[in-house]
């Protein structure tokens, strides 16, 4: 048994691992956990590659209040006889693997293996959008979103319902249900539109917050007057519930003790749907990473307390839908489309890295030739069919400003290139003892995040 302050003293690196829904993040830490475990295509991670890595070992988690991330449920669902990608996963989740590693060099002869424990937090990135609520009132946050929201289209129903209310009126509680029914109904609505700003976070994603009273608010314009027991008195508590119950406890528990993050994006699918999606992720992305610069933000500098993340890496997930050839045009896709919300403050002193990945490879490479053309494919299982195909999903510009700008303009499809995408099923494995599952580039994105410390 370790005592206490054995335990101490082993360092303990805190990975968030985040995104929008559907980037990607159940199979990245699948893939990555399952490789470290055997890491026998893991030859750029420093320390596996130099046979310094004893053993790995998965461990119960320090936090036992927070679900395990079901790293086996997950493993068997994409390695099996009938491989299949996971089940989608809404809420926060943390699994804690362990690394006995010889120190590099010379000190290594002398102390004898060291032990550093991994946490990996999965989170959605959806609830880091929750931030900018923290620095307003229910009066400032009702004006500013309604006036925000009501020219549009998918606001009519919901705008309609609020001005129909009088908050000065006794709270009545099936009303204040039917018009956050209808606020959610919107939310959902201007997020599937394409629109960024679609918080509280939790409405779209309540975990297992569903039905209860701290998601039961809405916006309303401020009446006249605001008697105890009215509505409004009653939106604002909620509101202000929301704030101490809901964003603070994630940010404080959850996001306040990571030191290292991977924000993962599916900046193919964003491509392939056209300009408007890859606009949306731009500027949804560009919100969710306000959180990584917590000088901009007076209640997060102080939570953190000088705390800070130390490395994050941008990762464009997916990747085997392509061609190692245009992985360099991708890389750079996401690199662009992050480069205003790096902004000159670059995320307060962290490193950062933007990389092509894909934490399960479901493909493989094919050139085929066509009419005196060869073209560099993929291939694999198709999920709708199950027949294997090739695809050519189409030509990334080497220049990322080709697909940015049409998309900031407005554009409605790409104008002179066509991106097709087809969805494969993860492929049936045979895998080597001591080999993890077919990846690309998950080996670099360990090392940037947590090389260092082994
Ligand atoms: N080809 C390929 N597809 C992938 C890869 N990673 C994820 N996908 C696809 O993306 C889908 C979503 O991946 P998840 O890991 O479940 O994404 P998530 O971010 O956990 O999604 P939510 O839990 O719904 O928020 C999968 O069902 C796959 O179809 C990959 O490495 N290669
Ligand atoms: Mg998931």
């Amino acid at each position: 048994m370790a005592t206490v302050s054995e335990t101490f003293l082993e360092p303990v690196i805190r990975l968030g691992v985040t995104g929008l829904a559907r980037a990607g993040k159940t199979v990245f830490i699948t893939g990555l956990v399952a490789n470290l475990l055997d890491r026998g295509r893991m030859p750029q991670l420093r320390a596996a590659a130099q046979g310094r890595i004893e053993a790995v070992y998965l461990q119960p988690q320090p936090d036992v209040t927070l679900p395990r991330f079901d790293f086996e449920a997950h493993l068997a669902a994409l390695t099996g006889d009938v491989p299949r990608w996971p089940q989608s996963t809404r809420s926060v989740s943390e699994l804690r693997l362990s690394f006995r590693v010889r120190p590099e060099g010379f000190l290594g002869g002398l102390t004898g293996p060291r032990t550093v424990h991994l946490d990996i937090v999965d989170y959605p990135g959806e609830w880091l959008l929750d931030l900018a609520l923290m620095e307003r009132s229910y009066a400032d946050w009702s004006e500013e979103t309604l006036t925000r929201i009501d020219k549009r289209r998918e606001a009519a129903e919901f705008m309609a319902t609020a001005r129909a209310e009088d908050g000065s009126l006794p709270l009545v509680e099936v009303r204040a249900q039917a018009l956050a029914a209808r606020f959610t109904d919107y939310l959902l609505a201007a997020r599937k539109a394409g629109y960024s700003d679609c918080t509280p976070g939790r409405f779209i994603l309540p975990g297992d917050l569903a039905g209860s009273p701290v998601l039961t608010f809405a916006p309303m314009p401020k009446p006249g007057s605001t008697p105890r027991g009215s509505l409004w008195r009653e939106m604002d508590r909620r509101f202000e519930s929301y704030k101490s119950l809901v964003v603070r406890p994630f940010f404080r528990d959850h996001f306040a003790k990571v030191n290292r993050q991977v924000v993962l994006m599916d900046v193919l699918g964003a491509v392939h749907q056209g300009p408007r999606a890859v606009e949306d992720l731009r500027r949804t992305m560009a919100d969710v990473l306000a959180a990584f610069r917590p000088g901009r933000n007076r209640w997060l500098t102080g939570l953190l307390g000088g705390r800070r993340v130390e490395r994050i890496l941008f990762a464009a997930t997916k990747a085997d839908h392509l061609h190692h050839s245009q992985h360099p045009a991708l890389t750079a896709i996401t690199e662009a489309m992050l480069r205003e919300a790096r902004g000159r403050a670059d995320f307060a002193g962290a490193r950062t890295q933007a990389l092509a990945l894909a934490a399960l490879r479901a493909t493989v490479e094919e050139t085929v030739e066509r009419g005196g053309v060869s073209l560099d494919c993929v291939r694999g299982r198709l999920l709708s069919t199950g027949k294997q195909a090739a695809m050519y999903p189409g030509q990334l510009p080497s220049d990322p400003a080709r697909l940015l700008s049409p998309a900031r303009e407005g554009a409605q499809k790409w104008l002179d290139a066509e991106f097709g995408l087809m969805e494969f099923a993860p492929a049936r494995l045979t895998l080597k003892p001591g080999e993890g599952p077919p990846h690309i580039r998950l080996d670099r994105a360990a090392e940037f995040l947590i090389g260092d410390r082994l």
